[in-house]
């Protein structure tokens, strides 16, 4: 039996062998998705992100709990940083969450980020695929970043979700643009510490700052302290609100296809540049570039031959 297939029957251990060997790149294991896909698309996917050492982790447990509490299934994926000394994923993650190891309805996946600048590995998308066949009723995704990343989580998640903390000063400064840009909601955790309520405040000017439109949805802002699993009932209520506002609006939808088609390009887009990359052993490509700063060739003729070349391989 194929490790998809046994997926499919309910192995967790044939899960996670597949999402390491995916991690890894063997090209057997992707092979593999395309059981996979077939029995995908009913997860609800929740992205967590923010700077290093808000609590991320820490409301994501909190949150396991309410949703195990409400009979969901749950899936996580935490991308830790990659370790400068191991280029590993950190066991943090795993530490934290480890009372939930038992409990047969949550299924916990690190992964490293290899080098995404704190953002979303390739493999991530994969992994979700097979959380989501995997029957879990909703996937969250642990990233860290400032900036740029917080974007890259909106390709992935129907609902984002931006974590900051008191005392964090001049990051926030940096993230503005791309908090308003990726948060469907706002939380600020350590709400316990001082400095909280500043906070709120300075992130409700920033939202009134920008205008929406009447029928577009406005983040909310919900106040938390992970550790002591306050506010993260909200939390969970919240992400409720937003999903039944996406699937009313139609945003749902509109967003499941955007991912849908970003996914299919870069598969389409990486199997033409691994073709490329093989050809004639690798010698192809090397021989256009020559060709190409010598003026026998030039970028648009060179996609057309390549493209014969791509379609006679089929052909065989
Ligand atoms: N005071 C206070 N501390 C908290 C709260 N939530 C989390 N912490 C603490 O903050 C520290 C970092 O929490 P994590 O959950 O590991 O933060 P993270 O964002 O996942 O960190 P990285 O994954 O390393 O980016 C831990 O020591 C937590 O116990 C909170 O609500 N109040
Ligand atoms: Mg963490």
């Amino acid at each position: 039996m194929k490790l998809a297939d046994k997926i499919l029957a309910g192995d967790v251990l044939a899960a996670a062998r597949l999402m390491t060997e995916i991690e890894d790149g063997v090209p057997e294991a992707v092979a593999e998705l395309e059981t996979i896909y077939p029995h995908t698309g009913k997860a609800y996917i929740v992205g967590v992100t923010g700077p290093s050492g808000v609590g991320k982790s820490t409301l994501v447990d909190s949150l396991i709990g309410i949703l195990r509490r409400e009979n969901m299934t749950v899936g996580v994926l935490a991308t830790d940083p990659t370790s400068p000394f191991t280029g590993g994923a950190l066991l943090g993650d795993r530490v934290r969450m480890q009372k939930h190891s038992l409990d047969k309805g949550v299924f916990i996946r690190s992964l490293a980020s290899r080098g995404w600048g704190g953002g979303l590995s390739k493999a991530t998308i994969s992994m979700i695929h097979i959380m989501d066949a995997m029957s879990k009723d909703i996937i969250l995704v642990e990233t860290m970043g400032t900036g740029q990343a917080e974007i890259d989580i909106t390709r992935v998640a129907d609902t984002s979700i931006v974590i900051l903390s008191p005392g964090m000063g001049d990051e926030i400064q940096m993230m503005k643009a791309g908090i308003l840009e990726a948060a469907d909601i706002l939380v600020i955790n350590k709400a316990d510490r001082e400095g909280a309520n500043n906070l709120q405040r300075e992130l409700e000017i920033m939202l009134e700052m920008k205008a929406y439109l009447p029928n577009e949805w406005q983040p909310g802002i919900v106040l938390t302290e992970a550790i002591y699993d306050k506010g993260t009932e909200e939390l969970a209520e919240e992400i409720l609100r937003h999903q039944e506002f996406l699937a009313a609006s139609g945003e749902l939808q509109k967003r499941q296809r955007e991912r849908a088609r970003l996914e299919l390009l870069e598969a389409v887009e990486g199997f033409v540049s691994d073709f490329i990359y093989r050809l004639d052993g690798g010698d192809y490509l090397e021989k256009l570039v020559d060709d190409f700063l010598q003026g026998k060739t030039n970028p648009q003729r060179a996609a057309r031959e390549i493209t014969g070349r791509l379609a006679d391989a089929l052909d065989k």
